[in-house]
């Protein structure tokens, strides 16, 4: 494989020479330029690229340094095999570690049957490894149980966007649409902290004239720049869209001209809205009807109005519903598939998007294909190579797959880029399961909490070191370029799922000389699928700096925006869904007076396992720490410098504390990027969405009190 290196730099700097690629985390995707000492394999400096259209040059603290893990002295550079129960490893080669591997997997399965293993992927890898691995689960391994820990993240807003539009794709528009947005409702998103370029594409659209409204329980980064901060109580958002759409009936901002040509089962939705009010939103949310009722003028009064949600909206047990709360309120405003307006959801991580679309779901095939819908069963088997019948049915979600493990009835697994004992709620019992697993796998490039229970760890390459594709926040698949090589005996995943699935008896399907081959063949898998990228290629991605889906044949030049005129359901219609407002699953009573809400800081990432260990971002943000309103910290006594007990039905966990002027009262803030004693997650809940099996990361009932000690 060819890589993009360019030529030392017109000879002014002998050894020198500079590739493209994409920042390693956040679905942004920021598109990155680095200058590479070849002699020394270094990447000697990075900058984003002005040329590349989702973020014009801009990126974070975090694409800044995303090239120090390249050389850090952490790096996981051989395999390691488990020699004692106390948590020793050894070194070992390859052959060892993957034959002790494919060993133990067909053991487990001849004593307990093939779906007693099961894959966990991850968000973060490459288009061309989820393929990989949802193939290598279902033909190699034959099990029905693999899922990823987009369950924990995007599983409810696709699965509303499904229900509501008959397809997700997290922005169905460009990003640089929101220049055209005359207001912009921002509900659960912190995206000053998590997508930071897009915190200046919205002053930029306040600049030409946008309104910007955030609903945050929290005054976030981001809500510091809106024109108008609704503060719900943590869980209420759905009652937040119900009132939203009350007033927006009564103040006769519903387009009745678009519901009737454009949208399937609105009536009984707006004539249930028409029961509720303002006054009853602020007895839910809390928020004052005054501000609910400008925030509906302003959606009707400055159009186009776009809403997009965010994982405070989503990461409840009732999810589902309340993203489908907000797409109601888009569709009567006549909003969706207007240039500027509509809906969309931001994803997370980098591959977040293609991530949900290529088969490491539980109920997914690549194109977003149903593993439950016989024709897309016939066709990915026959694409495969194999019967029908032998492709495994829908299995486990990944909060299941944990609790399965926990029950004994999984018992070997394989996690590839995920990190479940830092971000899996209810921790405690979470690191139970691993730790009761007979057999676990662990695939990273650095030694995470989860690899601490792993019998066997494979060594995996980072972002610049192997050629593969991200398909981004937009739903525009991105090459991502390698330029360096990987250290030691590091190996891409892709390449160790395919001599995993040789070791099992698999491997006449697995047969690929590099990446792009793997791509092709994702690609003409997807041909006529929902999320179609037959007509991609890698030379063609990288002429034209990514490419949309669907993108049908050669001569197509993708798809930007996905409802101008019609959507994706059999009529062209899109679906309106009565929505009733119902409690979290934990609502705070005399012994958990508070609610415990959780997510992000702008340094670290995820469960952290990459970020601490860089230390311009440890250093500015060294530990958690519990975000409590000004109000409560007095009313507590809290004590400057002093840590405080927080606690659930589920733990307790010691803590510094800050004090946040306007906070809503009831609510309190921790970000979840520790493990350990200081992981927030010892302290959430497993309440699962019905539908999207989504956990309720973001509420839970929770006390807060002075530890008497000294720091
Ligand atoms: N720096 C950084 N950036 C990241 C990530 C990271 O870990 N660090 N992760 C990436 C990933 S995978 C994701 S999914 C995204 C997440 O991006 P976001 O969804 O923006 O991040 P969160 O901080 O989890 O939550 C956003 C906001 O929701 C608010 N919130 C909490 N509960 C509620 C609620 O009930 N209702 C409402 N309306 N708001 C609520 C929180 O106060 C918070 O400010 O970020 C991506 N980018
Ligand atoms: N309380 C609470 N919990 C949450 C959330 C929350 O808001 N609150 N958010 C949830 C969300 S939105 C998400 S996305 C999840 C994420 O949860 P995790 O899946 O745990 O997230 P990461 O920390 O990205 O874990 C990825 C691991 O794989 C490694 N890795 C990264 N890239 C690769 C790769 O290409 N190959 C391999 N082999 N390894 C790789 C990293 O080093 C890291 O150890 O957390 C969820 N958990
Ligand atoms: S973390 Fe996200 S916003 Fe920051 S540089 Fe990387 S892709 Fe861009
Ligand atoms: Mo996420």
């Amino acid at each position: 494989m060819t890589l993009s290196m360019q030529p030392a730099v017109s000879g002014w700097e002998p050894g020198l020479s500079r590739f493209n690629t994409h920042c390693s985390y956040c679905a942004l995707q920021c598109a990155l330029k680095m200058k590479v000492d070849t002699a020394q394999n270094r990447v000697v400096k990075v900058w984003g690229r002005r040329d590349f259209p989702t973020n014009r040059g801009l990126s974070c603290v975090k694409g800044q340094t995303a090239h120090q893990q390249i050389h850090h002295s952490d790096r996981l550079i051989r395999p390691l095999l488990r020699e004692s129960k106390e948590g020793t490893f050894r070194e070992v080669d390859w052959d060892e570690a993957l034959d002790f591997t494919a060993r133990r997997l067909q053991e487990t399965q001849k004593a307990h049957g093939a779906d007693s293993a099961a894959v966990f992927g991850g968000g973060a890898l490459t288009n061309e490894t989820v393929y990989l691995l949802g193939k290598f689960a279902r033909v190699a391994l034959k099990t029905r149980n693999i899922d990823y820990n987009g369950r924990y993240c995007m599983s409810s807003a696709a699965a509303a966007q499904n229900a509501s539009f008959g397809v997700d794709r997290g922005l169905n528009f460009p990003l640089a649409d929101i220049f055209e947005s005359r207001c912009i409702l921002l509900v659960g998103a912190n995206v000053a902290e998590c997508l930071p370029p897009i915190q200046v594409f919205l002053k930029r659209a306040q600049k030409l004239g946008a309104r910007l409204i955030v609903a945050d329980p929290r005054n976030s980064r981001t809500s510091d720049i809106a024109d108008l901060k609704l503060m719900p109580k943590p869980g209420t958002d759905s009652a937040l869209a119900l009132a939203l759409l009350s007033e927006v009936i009564a103040e006769g901002g519903v387009d009745e001209k678009y519901l009737n040509q454009r949208v399937g089962g609105f009536e009984p939705v707006l004539a249930f809205a028409r029961g509720f009010n303002a006054a009853w939103g602020e007895k839910i949310t809390g928020v004052p009807d005054l501000l609910i009722r400008q925030a509906a003028r302003w959606l009707i009064r400055f159009k186009p109005s776009l809403i997009l949600t965010g994982r405070g909206a989503e990461q409840h047990s009732k999810g589902v519903e309340t993203v489908q709360s907000f797409i109601n309120l888009a569709l009567a405003l006549g909003q969706v598939g207007k240039v500027g307006g509509g809906f969309g959801t931001l994803t997370g991580q980098g591959n977040g998007q293609g991530g949900r679309e290529h088969g490491q779901k539980a109920d997914q095939l690549p194109g977003y294909r149903s593993i439950e819908n016989p024709q897309d069963r016939a066709r990915v088997a026959q694409a495969w190579g194999i019967d029908e019948k032998d492709l495994p049915q829908k299995g486990l979600s990944a909060q299941e797959i944990l609790q399965a493990a926990d029950a004994g009835t999984v018992r070997a697994m394989w996690v590839v880029g995920s990190n479940p004992a830092v971000s899996a709620p209810n921790g405690r019992r979470m690191k139970n399961a691993l730790s009761n697993l007979s057999f676990l796998a662990v695939s990273d490039f650095f030694f995470s909490e989860t690899c601490q229970t792993a019998n066997v760890v494979f060594p995996a390459t980072l972002f610049a070191e192997e050629d593969g594709t991200m398909t981004n926040i937009e739903g525009r698949c991105v090459l991502r370029r390698s330029g360096v090589k990987p250290p030691g005996e590091a190996r891409s995943d892709w390449k160790v799922i395919v001599d995993l699935a040789g070791r099992l008896g698999a491997g006449q399907y697995f047969s690929y000389p590099n990446t792009e081959a793997v791509f092709n063949e994702l690609a003409s898998v997807t041909a006529g699928s929902r999320a179609d990228y037959s007509g991609m290629n890698y030379s063609k991605l990288e002429r034209n700096r990514g490419l949309f889906w669907p993108c049908p044949d050669p001569n197509h030049a993708g798809t930007f925006r996905l409802f101008e005129s019609s959507f994706f359901h059999p009529d062209g219609k899109a679906r309106m869904k009565l929505v009733e407002y119902r409690e979290s699953a934990e609502e705070p009573d005399a012994d958990f007076p508070y609610r415990l809400t959780t997510g992000r800081v702008l340094e670290h990432y995820l469960s952290g396992n990459q970020t601490r260990r860089i230390e311009a971002l440890r250093s500015a943000v060294p530990e958690p720490f519990v975000e409590v309103s000004e109000k409560l910290s007095r009313r507590l006594g809290l004590k400057a410098g002093h840590k405080v007990k927080l606690t659930t039905r589920r733990g307790e966990v010691r803590l510094s504390w800050k004090a946040s002027a306007e906070q809503e009262e009831s609510t309190l803030f921790v970000p979840f990027h520790w493990g350990g004693e200081e992981s927030v997650n010892l302290l959430t809940q497993e309440a699962l969405d019905p539908v999207s099996r989504m956990p309720e990361l973001k509420v839970c009932a929770a006390n807060l009190t002075q530890e008497e000690e000294n720091p």
